[in-house]
């Protein structure tokens, strides 16, 4: 209860900032978009991460303020960058299976596109494969609704869900986010043939894919090697301050 009331007032006092982690294109290293991280400056504890706040969030309801709180404030920012000439290619916000089951989701997504003026199609929602398939009557028209929108929609952390393969095949879904286990599993010869694949299970279901995680050389190597367009990790660049992003994506870009 204490720590529902914190965030309610992170919430008042404007508490909540965003990191952005960019997306690179394997090839040329340019830089594709950015994907949004919820922090929150707790005041006299310094940064707090999401593992520290999400599961409060979700459970108390304050996940679906906070995460109107993040869209309004990604869209707001990504337009402002494309405004100024940032070569930005879309930004990705993660949303849990709590604010997507909501019923004025799509309404709220739609009244901030609006209202910041961003194109839709520079905004993606990532979601997990469980939050996808929690509920595939409700999902696959939700779904379908965004894309009519223009906006992507990306399965995060691929492959360590529970999404059946039909799921990921009649859904309207335009990228997956191979998962991190898999990208760091790549040292073991087993962890070869597994990101292989999932890389090629991707191609099949005509997905755009990223690598994320990827924290090394050799990991980036494998993944540009068996052409995966995308990656995202610490290796190409941490989660930065906005000031951080526009500075490399100016330099990069
Ligand atoms: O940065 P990292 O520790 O940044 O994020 C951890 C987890 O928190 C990730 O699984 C990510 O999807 C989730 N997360 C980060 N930002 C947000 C957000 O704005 N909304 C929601 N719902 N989840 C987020
Ligand atoms: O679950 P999701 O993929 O949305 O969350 C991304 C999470 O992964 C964030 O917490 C982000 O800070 C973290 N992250 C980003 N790059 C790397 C990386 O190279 N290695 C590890 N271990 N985590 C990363
Ligand atoms: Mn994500």
């Amino acid at each position: 209860k204490s720590d529902e009331r914190a965030l309610e007032r992170a919430l008042e006092h404007d508490e909540f900032i965003l990191h952005y982690q960019p997306t690179v294109h394997l090839e040329s290293g340019a830089i594709t978009g950015a994907e949004v991280l919820l922090r929150w400056e707790r005041s006299g504890q310094g940064l707090n991460f999401p593992a520290q706040f999400i599961t409060i969030a979700e459970s108390s309801g304050l996940i679906l303020p906070i995460g109107e709180w993040v869209l309004r404030e990604a869209c707001r920012q990504a337009r402002a960058w494309l405004q100024c000439g940032l070569g930005l290619g879309r930004i990705a916000v993660n949303v849990s299976a709590a604010e997507f089951s909501d019923r004025r989701f799509l309404s709220k997504v739609r009244a901030i596109l609006e209202e910041t003026g961003l194109d839709p199609r520079y905004l993606q929602i990532e979601m997990g494969e469980d939050s996808l398939s929690r509920n595939p009557p409700h999902t696959l028209p939700a779904l379908q609704e965004l894309k009519n929108l223009g906006v992507r929609i990306a399965v995060d952390n691929f492959g360590t869900g529970r999404a059946s393969l039909s799921f990921l095949r009649e859904f309207p879904i335009d990228t997956v986010k191979i998962d991190k286990s898999f990208v760091h599993n790549i040292e073991a010869k087993s962890g070869k043939a597994v990101a292989t694949a999932l890389l090629a299970m991707a191609w099949g279901f005509n997905h755009q894919i990223v690598a994320e995680g990827i924290e090394t050389q050799t990991q980036h190597a494998f993944f540009k090697k068996h052409h995966c367009a995308e990656g995202q990790g610490y290796y190409l660049g941490r989660p930065m301050t906005t000031e951080a992003f526009a500075a490399l994506a100016t330099q990069r870009n």
